[in-house]
């Protein structure tokens, strides 16, 4: 019983902590956002995971969510990947 409930709060833990829990966020000031086709232009910095230099290109987000979140204008931290080929906004971060 202890011993259940000290692995749900490690769990927990495990999940909050933002050294484990984050990829690499990226810098990015949004340019356009497309509600109908999913998709946001963002002038973003340089993404090392994805081997990607600073440049202005569209993402797809992989929550539809996301684009109420964002106006042009707007400065953001997100994290980025590929997902199913297509680059993807998978994270928006705090303040965005
Ligand atoms: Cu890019």
């Amino acid at each position: 019983m202890l011993k259940d409930i000290l692995a749900a709060i490690a769990a927990v833990a495990l999940v909050a902590s933002p050294a484990l829990a984050q990829g690499e966020m990226v810098k990015g000031e949004v340019r356009k956002v497309d509600k109908a086709a999913g998709k946001v232009t963002i002038k973003h910095g340089p993404i090392k995971k994805l081997d990607m230099d600073s440049m202005t290109m569209v993402f797809r987000v992989a929550d539809p969510a996301m684009l109420d979140k964002m106006k042009p204008g707007d400065n953001i931290e997100f994290e980025a990947d590929r997902v199913n080929g297509a680059i993807t906004v998978t994270r928006l971060g705090k303040g965005s």
